[in-house]
């Protein structure tokens, strides 16, 4: 687990193997006592003082080179390099001018402006679903705003931390009515050839579904998604499956979308966010805060259009979020200027604001606020409290 905990503990165990002193006996760093004659043992100390002083140098120097953050480093190139999908309408998706439009995109731009005033400052990586988590680990993008499900495998075994559920999901099935009469439930798929996109919790579950209902089918998985796509539209599948967010957003891109309907039954449940590495708690902060600051925005009714306005709001809750508070450092201690969350709302807007302009009522999409809304309006989603 190359990026996981970082490069300290690395730095620990190879450069400080063998320095330990203890009296007339010197331990190496597997832990076996060499003890030396005196004559021999006087030179032996001198040298290894000698590598002791190079080899703390040396981690020094990695030690300072570690502790370039995350928000050092885009704020040196001036820019946020976000992974987002090669193409998901709604979620991240280049329009007819190559400017990347979706959920997912915005988030990044919600975050370029808490940290630079700009949402403008971001630039877009587009990931496979394999690709994405080593774009991540490896430094190549500094978020991953991809329409991925958070999973305990994920925050563990592949180091990475979720900074909250920006969209709740559930994966689903899609079939052409026109080839299936008369299928109206996953239930009744038992022997369908099933169109699948590898390296996703998709293929996972769909394994898990199948089994647990003792049917039967034929798995046709692509790497790529326009493999995917290309394939159930040629009726190469059966079954089109992947988050039911996916298949709205898929569908519009088929032939004859009409012919397409998506059966009611959720096998599992997909809550899909961002996620940086670990190791980085202050960039961690940045970014799950982007996340509660547009939920909490959209709770105070902060909009893209009132939020100059609403800086000279009565309520002392509005004016702490948007940095009007005498003396405030809410902003400044979590790396960003005061007016972040001003910055944000005039960027991509609220919450709500974002989720209807890309995935509902505002996009082609059409998709329910459903379990997405606030909590206050019976949903799950729910920031803590900026104060
Ligand atoms: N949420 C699932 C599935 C995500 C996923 O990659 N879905 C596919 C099918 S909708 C996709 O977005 N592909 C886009 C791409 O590869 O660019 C996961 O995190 O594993």
């Amino acid at each position: 687990m190359l990026f996981v905990n970082g490069r300290r503990r690395v730095g620990y165990d190879v450069e400080f193997r063998g320095m330990g002193w203890n009296g007339s006996c010197v331990h190496t760093g597997k832990r076996i006592r060499v003890c030396l004659k005196n004559r021999e043992k006087g030179l032996w100390v001198m040298k290894h003082i000698a590598i002791g002083i190079l080899g703390a140098a040396t981690l020094g120097l990695m030690a300072s080179a570690a502790s370039a953050t995350t928000l050092d480093t885009v704020k040196a190139k001036g820019f946020i390099q976000c992974g987002v999908s090669t193409g998901l309408a709604g979620f991240s998706a280049p329009d007819d001018k190559g400017d990347w439009q979706g959920i997912d995109a915005d988030f990044c731009r919600a975050v370029a402006a808490a940290v630079f005033g700009d949402g403008t400052k971001v630039k877009f990586t587009p990931l496979s679903a394999k690709e994405r988590f080593t774009a991540l680990q490896s430094g190549e993008v500094d978020i991953l705003s991809r329409n991925t499900t958070w999973t305990i495998n994920r925050d563990t075994a592949l180091g990475l931390n979720f900074v909250g559920t920006t969209y709740y999901d559930g994966q689903g099935f899609m079939i052409n009515a026109k080839k299936l009469p008369g299928v109206n439930s996953a239930l009744q798929l038992s022997g369908a050839a099933v169109c699948v996109q590898s390296g996703t919790t998709t293929e996972l579950n769909l394994a898990d579904y199948f089994k647990a209902n003792k049917m039967e089918y034929n798995p046709v998985v692509f790497e790529k998604l326009e493999e995917v796509n290309a394939a159930y539209d040629a009726g190469r599948c059966d079954v089109y499956t992947t988050d039911q967010s996916g298949l709205y957003g898929i569908r519009l891109t088929l032939g004859a979308p009409a012919d397409h309907v998506v059966l009611p039954e959720i096998i599992s449940k997909e809550p899909l966010g961002p996620a940086v590495r670990q190791g980085d708690d202050q960039w961690y902060h940045i970014v799950k805060w982007t996340y509660f600051a547009l939920l909490d925005a959209e709770e105070l009714g902060i909009t893209k259009a009132n939020v100059d306005e609403m800086k000279n709001s009565p309520s002392p809750e509005i004016k702490r979020v948007l940095g009007q508070e005498a003396d405030t450092k809410i902003g400044t201690d979590l790396g960003v200027s005061n007016d972040w969350v001003v910055n944000i709302v005039k960027a991509v807007g609220n919450y709500g604001e974002m989720f209807d302009r890309n995935v509902g009522s505002g996009s082609p999409l059409k998709i329910a606020r459903g379990i997405n809304a606030l909590w206050t309006k019976g949903g799950l989603q729910y920031a803590p409290p900026i104060r």
